[in-house]
This record gives structure tokens, sequence and C-alpha cells, in this order.
């Protein structure tokens, strides 16, 4: 059977192989800052100059990293898979879009967008945001990161839950399965009637709700796993 409609959720595993530390493993992210203190509005209201600089200092490494295999893969499946296709990304980072993938949505939101919390506008950033510039728009200083913190809704979900409740195959690639609601795709898809598919490089959290598990690099498996999918593309 030739799966029409693909759902695929990355996380920061995808990304790994580009050299952008992911946030659970050893060398975490959150090393040396607890979530709550960099993830959370309140820890943008108690320390706004702290949660800026965790924030700009990802953003201006962004400079220095290249998609790796599995953006760029992901980026040629976007573009000759003929049936619906919908990558959803946990990462802020821009690894995806500089690897050719259009069929995307940041569910968590953007390192190279600003949000103004004055007028509601969103600008694309990649310069610092500490010291607040003004708004391009209101001229207020009132921009912060534009990405989605703890207990802060995700973006996308309507478009996410509709494209999860179609699907005839869900992929997870690099994700620990620890955060929510993205840990619950699955499930979703699951009820949906969907084949579910795990590509990491250990056993996640929810490893135990997919059909077929594959161990492995990403930047290794999600080549292979393109090139299975386009040699049985739908007519
Ligand atoms: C919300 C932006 C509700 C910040 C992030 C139940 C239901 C609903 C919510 C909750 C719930 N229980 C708890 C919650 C609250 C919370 C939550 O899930 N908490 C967890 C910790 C228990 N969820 C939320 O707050 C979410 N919002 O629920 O809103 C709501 C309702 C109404 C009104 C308002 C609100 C919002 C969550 C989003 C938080 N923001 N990111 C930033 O990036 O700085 S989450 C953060 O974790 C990143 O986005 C990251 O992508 C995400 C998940 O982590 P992973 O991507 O999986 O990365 P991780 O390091 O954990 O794992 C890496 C994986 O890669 C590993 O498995 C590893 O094996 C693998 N790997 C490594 N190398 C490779 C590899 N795989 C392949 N190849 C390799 N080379």
């Amino acid at each position: 059977m030739s799966y029409p409609r693909i759902v695929i959720l990355t996380g920061a595993g995808i990304s790994a192989e580009s050299g952008v530390p992911t946030f659970r493993g050893p060398d975490g992210l959150w090393e040396g800052h607890r979530v709550e203190d960099v993830a959370t509005p309140e820890a943008f209201r108690r320390n706004p100059a702290l949660v800026q600089a965790f924030y700009d200092a990802r953003r201006a490494r962004l400079a220095e990293v290249r998609p790796n295999a599995a953006h760029l893969a992901l980026g040629r499946l976007d573009r000759e898979w003929p049936g619906d296709l919908l990558i959803v990304t946990q990462n802020v980072d821009d690894l995806h879009e500089r690897g050719g993938a259009r069929r995307l949505l940041h569910m968590h939101g953007e390192l190279l967008s600003a949000w103004c919390t004055a007028c509601d506008a969103r600008h694309r950033w990649t310069g610092p945001l500490a010291g607040f510039p003004p708004c391009p728009a209101c001229s207020a200083r009132a921009l912060r990161p534009d990405i989605v913190w703890f207990g802060e809704m995700p973006y996308g979900m309507d478009r996410i839950l509709d494209a999860l409740a179609a699907c005839d195959l869900f992929v997870a690639i690099g994700t620990s399965g620890q955060v929510y609601p993205a840990a619950g795709f699955v499930e979703t898809a699951r009820a949906a009637g969907a084949r579910t598919l795990e590509l990491n490089l250990d056993p996640s959290a929810m490893s135990e709700r997919f059909h077929e598990r594959r161990l492995g690099p990403a930047g290794t498996l999600v080549p292979a796993l393109v090139d299975e999918l386009l040699a049985r593309a739908p007519a």
C-alpha cells in the first residue's frame, strides 16, 4: 500500500547531527539552565535579560550550522511526494526550511521570529532582542522571542489535528516524547487508523505506541525512509 497522506513530527534529534544541541541529552541545551528559568512566561517576566540572552545565543548560532542529510531528505520528499504531507516540527531552528521543506509547521515557534507583545505583530528577526529594540510596526520596546514556552498554546494545533485525523502514515523523528501535546500525536494518528513509525537514536518515552521503530541516527534513517516512500509513491 502506498501512503497518500503523511504527517511527520520532528524534534531536536533531527538537528543533532547539524551540531544543534538537544534538550535532554547529557550535553542538553537546558544544561546550566532549568527549563522554568528560561522557557516559561514567568521566567521572562522575572528575568527578561536572562531569557533574551538564552534565545539570542541560540539565534546567533544558527548562522554556524547547516542542514544535515535528514533535513535535505525531507526537503526532497516535500518536492517529490504527490500525496498530502505535513512536517510538524517542535524545533525552533530554520534547518528544515534550509533543507528545502515547504509543507512545514513550527508548532513551538521560531528563533528567527520576534513577537511584539504591544501590537501583536511578528517580524523576521536575525539579530539580538536583548536591550528591547523597538518594534518595526509600533516602535514599542516590547519584542519577545516568538517561541512557545511551557504553559503556552502551541501554534497550528487545529491544522495539525486535522492532518493527523486524515493521515495514513505518522512518522516521529528524533523526539523524546516528553513534551505534550506533541507526545500525544501518535495516539491521535493510531485512532485515525494510521500506521505509525518512530525513527530515533534511542527508544523514547512513547516508543511502545508505534507499530514500527527504527533505531539509528536521523542522518542515515531519514534518507533511507524517503527513498522507500518515493519508490512506492502513489501514481
Ligand atoms: C501546552 C520551545 C496547554 C522552547 C518547547 C499534558 C497535556 C498538555 C500539556 C501538558 C501535559 N502535561 C504537561 C503539560 C505541560 C507541558 C509539558 O508537556 N511538560 C512536559 C515537560 C511534561 N506542555 C506545554 O506546556 C505545552 N503547552 O500544553 O499548553 C494550554 C492549553 C490551553 C491554553 C494554554 C496552554 C507547550 C510545550 C512547548 C514548550 N516549548 N520549546 C525552546 O525551544 O527553547 S519544548 C522543547 O522540548 C523543544 O521544543 C523541543 O523540541 C521539545 C521536545 O524535546 P525534543 O525535541 O524531543 O528534544 P529532546 O532533547 O527531549 O530529545 C531529543 C531526542 O532526539 C531524543 O529522543 C534522542 O534520543 C533523539 N536523538 C538525539 N540525536 C539523534 C536523535 N535521534 C535521531 N538521530 C540523532 N542523531
